[in-house]
């Protein structure tokens, strides 16, 4: 049994960790090149915009003590640096912030109706674990709002309430299927719901479902409806299997693989908590110690604000 410490500490650092050991196989050949330059820093993985944000996210809640729309949009604008491999749109949008644009206007620049990429997503993990211990309407409205800023679609809020709650309620030992059913209680769009139904199937399936089973019927891309419940079926299904296990599965799922391996990430490391993340790997990653200092400072607020 973990303690809910080593929970929130092992979700931030596995997710950081399955976007850092990602990352290198996103994408075509170019992109993949591209990495080979841009990845590695002194001899450390780096870590993509998933974790940046995440990080932006935390600093943002351990500042205010609450989500709050307009300090988190100006962390992301202050954070944005293109090496970090962002998505197209919301490079564009977070250079408009940057200009002095509100995130309310900005958000809806770029797409008419928003974003409904994966970008949300992969960072509403630290929103999930940080209004875990409340109600499931209070953690789901904070992760909305925290999306909002850039990723005003339906689609893509929607994909972050999968990934928010699945950590949150992961961390507190809720079994696969109540998951699933508190997860369709809070998705609004068709798209997500119908995803979910597949996932279910799939956790009933008498053998482990084959990775490209998984990339065909879940989807593997940057959308959210292609991605977000992929990723909580891997965190979900291989919770139980060593953290590399995780790696090398959402590695064969392909597409995504960064931000897939972020989100899942977040899964397993709220299942398994810190201790069983291995050391290898930890001492591969970029700016680790930073890290597992903000990380351990931001389970003791959480910690505190749960007593
Ligand atoms: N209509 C059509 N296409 C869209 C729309 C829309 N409303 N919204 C998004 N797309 P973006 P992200 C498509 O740029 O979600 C990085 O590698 C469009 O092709 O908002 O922050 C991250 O690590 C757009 O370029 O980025 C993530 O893995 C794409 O979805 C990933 O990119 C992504 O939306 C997404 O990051
Ligand atoms: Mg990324």
């Amino acid at each position: 049994m973990q303690t809910h410490h080593a929970r929130i500490c092992g979700a931030i650092l596995a997710a950081a960790l399955g976007d850092a050991f990602g990352a290198p196989y996103e994408g075509g050949i170019i992109e993949q090149l591209l990495w080979r330059i841009l990845g590695r820093r002194r001899g450390k993985r780096c870590w993509t915009d998933d974790t940046q944000m995440s990080v932006d996210v935390i600093e943002s809640l351990l500042t205010c003590n609450k989500m709050d729309q307009d300090d988190l949009a100006q962390r992301f604008a202050s954070s944005y640096r293109w090496s970090r491999g962002y998505g197209p749109g919301a490079a564009k949008l977070l250079r408009r912030i940057r200009k002095g644009e509100h995130w309310s206007i900005a958000n809806q620049a770029v797409y008419v109706n928003g974003s409904l990429g994966n970008g949300g997503a992969m960072r509403a993990a630290p929103v999930g674990l940080f209004y875990g211990a409340g109600d499931d309407k209070k953690l789901v409205q904070a992760v909305r709002s925290a999306t909002l800023v850039t990723h005003a679609h339906p689609v893509g809020l929607d994909g972050a309430v999968v990934i928010g709650l699945t950590v949150a309620l992961v961390c507190r030992d809720y079994p696969v299927q109540e998951i699933m059913k508190r997860l369709r209680l809070h998705i609004q769009t068709m798209d997500m719901h119908n995803r979910l139904a597949i996932a279910e199937r799939f956790f009933h399936a008498e053998h482990p479902v084959a990775p490209k089973q998984i990339a065909q019927e879940l989807g593997n891309g940057i959308r959210a409806q292609d991605s977000c419940v992929t990723a909580c079926y891997i965190g979900l299904a291989l919770r139980k299997a060593p953290f590399v296990d995780m790696l090398t599965y959402t590695r064969e799922v392909g597409g995504d693989t960064d931000t897939i391996g972020a989100m899942a990430g977040a899964i397993w490391g709220a299942a398994c908590g810190y201790q069983y993340l291995p050391e290898e790997l930890l001492n591969q990653l970029e700016h680790r110690r930073y890290l597992e200092k903000l990380a351990y400072r931001f389970a003791e607020a959480i910690v505190q604000r749960q007593e």
